[in-house]
């Protein structure tokens, strides 16, 4: 982002919203960093800088939003998740599809303006190579959460053709952070087993033991987001979406991990409705056009995640 140039984030409450914002005012300070989310908010969006409470379905505040504070990014992170949005499926494709158009069609006409809109794994499913999955292959997604990602992905791609609508994407993996919670995801386990190992000393895991996924820790997922959208434009060749690794383990894995630091530690599996939705993804994701294309690099690997996140989860409890 050029220096002087404002950004919006709009579900700025959610998982990767809060690390988003709190990461783009430490580096471009608090007043070029508008947070805005459909609930009042209260704490650090709130109090380190600009905060809007804004519906991303009210087409005429998110284009009054972004006209009045001469907005040049916005991150559209309001969205359903995979379990979620199973539950909700008109609302989900309601939310995901109506607020990404709403978008592209303020920036079709807004010729200055940088989109960042984040697809997932979940537009990959049972026909796709299951082991480091292509950038391009057989993408067939069985959720709503995966159909809207991918029909996104698509629109992006259209309005970048035809209008010249600068879009960015990433394909994220699970994500795995302290900060805020996750909510309604089908990777959201491997979160809540560091707050229940530390809370409980066990947990009940709601997929089976041996369930492979690709995950990433915030931290990278926040680096690669930023490193995409200040990207030359002429080196974002590929405006549908990118394939993003990191790393790729299973519930028996990160379990193995956690006991290295807490040894009485257990864990027990009673899989639900989203081993279903697991066993349609990927275990493993090829990432390697984003490597080549805005030169990405995964830092964080399991073991180096697992002492992160059980130092801040710890800190946050006064355990240390
Ligand atoms: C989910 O589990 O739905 C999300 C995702 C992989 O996009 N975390």
């Amino acid at each position: 982002m050029s220096k002087g140039d404002t950004s919006l984030i709009l579900g700025s409450a959610g998982q990767i919203g809060t690390d988003l914002v709190s990461t783009l005012r430490e580096l471009n300070g608090g007043s070029k960093v508008i947070a805005a989310d459909v609930k009042e908010q209260t704490g650090f969006l709130s109090e380190s800088g600009p905060f809007l409470k804004l519906d991303v379905l009210d087409a005429t505040a998110v284009a009054d939003a972004i006209t009045k504070n001469n907005v040049k990014e916005v991150y559209l992170l309001a969205a359903l998740l995979s379990a979620t949005a199973e539950q909700k499926m008109k609302a989900a494709w309601r939310l995901n599809m109506d607020s990404l158009f709403i978008l592209l069609d303020i920036a079709k006409e807004k010729k200055d303006l940088k989109i960042f809109w984040p697809s997932s794994i979940a537009v990959f499913g049972p026909s796709t190579p299951r082991v480091h999955t292509p950038q391009f292959c057989v993408k067939d997604p069985s959720t709503v959460y995966g159909i809207s990602k991918l029909a996104g992905e698509h629109w992006g791609e259209y309005y970048f053709n035809k209008f010249g609508v600068d879009i960015r994407s990433i394909r994220y993996p699970g994500l795995i952070s302290y900060k805020a919670l996750p909510g309604g995801g089908t990777t959201d386990y491997a979160v809540d087993i560091y707050h229940q190992a530390l809370d409980k000393g066990s947990y009940t895991c709601f997929l089976k033991e041996d369930t492979a996924l690709p995950m990433m820790y915030m931290p990278d997922a926040i680096r690669a987001t930023l490193e995409l959208m200040d990207a030359p434009a002429h080196e974002v060749k590929i405006r549908s979406s990118y394939n993003l690794g990191g790393i790729s383990f299973t519930p028996e894995e990160i379990a193995a991990e956690i006991k290295k630091h807490i040894p009485e530690f257990s864990i027990n599996y009673a899989p639900d409705f989203r081993q279903d939705i697991a066993d349609s993804w990927p275990k493993s994701i090829d990432d390697s056009r984003a490597q080549e294309d805005w030169g990405w690099k995964c830092k964080y690997d399991l073991s180096s995640t697992s002492i992160d996140m059980l130092k801040h989860l710890k800190e946050a409890r006064h355990m240390v």
